[in-house]
C-alpha cells in the first residue's frame, strides 16, 4: 500500500510539470556553463582519448543521402486512446505493447482490437519525468523478451520479462543502478542491428555528469543482451558509448546502420545528433551548435518551444521526432549535399507526441500525451506515401521548414 500512495503523489507532481511545461527547463544554464569550462579543460585529455578512439574510423562516413522520402500521406486516425501517459511501444508479432509512464502496466492491442492488460512492471516509481519509460523486445527462437527501463526509489534500472501468451513472465534484471532523479532520466531503449542494447541516460538534474566518462548519467549506453559490457565498445570495459548528452529519448538507426539520437536541450537547443562511438555531444558545455572541434554538433536544432524531442524513428529515407514541448510530430530528411531539412506535422493538434514508431501494418504510428489538463493518452496512425529525393524538399516546403540545419558536412 505505501508503494501505491508514493506513487499517486508523484503523479500529482508529474501534472504540475506538465501543466507548467517545463520539463525541467530553466536550470540556470550561465552558472552550470561557467563551472563546466574549467572542468571541461581538466577533462581535455579524457575526451580526447574517447573521440579517438572511435570517431576517426567514421568520420568520413557522409550523413546519408536517401534516394527517396516518405512524408505523411493522410489525416491521422486514432487507433487506441484512454492510456496513461504512454510512454514507449514494441511490436511482437501483429500486437503492439504500449509501456504506461504513471502505473508500470504494461497494455497490448491488435489493430482493431480493443487495449487488454498484459502484466505491470513492479517497482515502478513515478516521479518528475521518471516512471515506467522504455520498452525494447528481443526474440530467441521461440521465445520472446520483453525489455523494460523504468525508474525505482533510488534510481533507474533495466529489467526483462518473458512474454509468453499474451502474459509477462518473472522480473529477472539486465542492468540495476542506473542514475536517476525527479527529473533527466532518459529511458529509451532500443536494439541496434548489431544485437546489442542501447539506452539513453539523462544527466538526473546534475548537468556535470554528462561529461564524467566514469558515471553513466548523461550518456549512451551499449551493452550485451543481458547487461554485460560488449569487448568492442568504446573504451574498454565501460558501458559508455558516447557522452555529452542531457536527456536523450530517441534512438534510431538509419539504412546504412549509423545511429542517431535526439537530445532535450534546456533553454536554447534542441538536437538532432549523428551519434559515433566514443563521441562527445557537448552537454552542459555546449547546448546546439558550438564549433568547437572538441564535440560534436547536432545536425539539426530547433527552438526548445516548437520541439522538445522524445522518440525518434527512421523509415525509408525519413526521420520522425515526436515533440512534447512542442505538441508537433517531426520529419527531417537528408538531402544528396547532406544538408537537413525538417517539417512540422500537426502543430497543436494533438497534444504532447511522445513517441513516434512503424506500425504492424506499415503506418507511421505515434503516441500522445493528450493535451494539458486532459491526460488521456493516445496512438494515432498516418499512412506514408514515397516521395523521390527532389520532390522531398518540395513538400517540406510546401509542409512548413523548421528548426536549424546545424551542421555543413
Ligand atoms: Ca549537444
Amino acid at each position: 500500500m505505501e508503494s501505491r500512495d508514493f506513487d499517486r503523489r508523484a503523479s500529482a507532481g508529474h501534472m504540475r510539470d506538465e501543466v507548467l511545461g517545463t520539463d525541467g527547463r530553466g536550470v540556470a544554464i550561465a552558472v552550470v556553463r561557467a563551472s563546466m569550462i574549467a572542468l571541461a579543460f581538466t577533462m581535455l585529455g579524457s575526451i580526447s582519448l574517447l573521440i579517438s578512439s572511435g570517431v576517426h574510423a567514421q568520420s568520413s562516413r557522409s550523413v546519408g543521402s536517401p534516394t527517396s522520402c516518405v512524408m505523411p500521406a493522410a489525416t491521422p486516425i486514432e487507433i487506441a486512446s484512454g492510456l496513461n501517459i504512454p510512454w514507449s511501444a514494441v511490436r511482437v508479432g501483429s500486437e503492439v505493447l504500449v509501456s504506461q509512464r504513471g502505473t508500470g502496466e504494461i497494455v497490448a492491442f491488435r489493430l482493431g482490437e480493443t487495449l487488454r492488460s498484459v502484466g505491470t512492471v513492479p517497482d515502478v516509481v513515478a516521479r518528475g519525468d521518471g516512471g515506467m519509460l522504455g520498452l525494447a523486445v528481443l526474440t530467441e527462437g521461440t521465445n520472446v523478451w520483453l525489455y523494460a527501463y523504468h525508474s525505482t526509489i533510488s534510481g533507474n534500472r533495466i529489467v526483462r520479462m518473458a512474454y509468453s501468451e499474451g502474459a509477462l513472465g518473472e522480473v529477472q534484471p539486465v542492468l540495476d543502478g542506473l542514475p536517476g532523479g525527479r527529473g533527466h532520466n532518459g529511458g529509451r531503449i532500443e536494439f541496434g542491428p548489431d544485437g546489442m542494447l542501447y539506452a539513453t541516460v539523462g544527466e538526473t538534474r546534475n548537468p556535470n555528469l554528462s561529461q564524467d566518462p566514469n558515471s553513466l548519467a548523461g550518456k549512451i549506453l551499449r551493452m550485451t543482451p543481458t547487461g554485460g559490457v560488449p569487448t568492442d565498445n568504446p573504451v574498454r570495459g565501460s558501458l559508455v558509448y558516447s557522452l555529452g548528452h542531457r536527456n536523450s529519448q530517441g534512438l534510431a538507426w538509419d539504412d546504412r546502420g549509423q545511429l542517431w539520437a535526439t537530445d532535450f536541450g534546456d533553454d536554447g537547443w534542441d538536437e538532432l545528433n549523428r551519434v559515433e562511438p566514443g563521441g562527445n555531444y557537448g552537454w552542459p558545455v555546449i547546448e546546439g551548435r558550438g564549433g568547437n572541434p572538441a564535440y560534436i554538433d547536432p545536425v539539426m536544432q530547433w527552438h526548445t518551444q516548437e520541439m522538445g524531442p522524445s522518440g525518434l524513428a527512421y523509415v525509408d529515407g525519413t526521420f520522425f521526432v515526436a515533440g512534447l514541448t512542442g505538441q508537433r510530430l517531426w520529419s527531417v530528411t537528408i538531402d544528396a549535399a547532406g544538408n537537413p531539412e525538417a517539417t512540422a506535422h500537426y502543430a497543436g493538434e494533438f497534444g504532447r507526441v511522445r513517441h513516434v514508431f512503424e506500425g504492424s501494418d506499415g503506418n507511421l504510428w505515434f503516441l500522445t500525451n493528450g493535451r494539458r489538463g486532459d491526460p488521456g493518452g493516445q496512438v494515432l496512425s498516418v499512412p506514408l506515401g514515397s516521395l523521390a529525393a527532389p520532390e522531398c524538399s518540395r513538400a517540406s516546403a510546401a509542409g512548413g521548414r523548421g528548426g536549424v540545419p546545424a551542421t555543413v558536412p
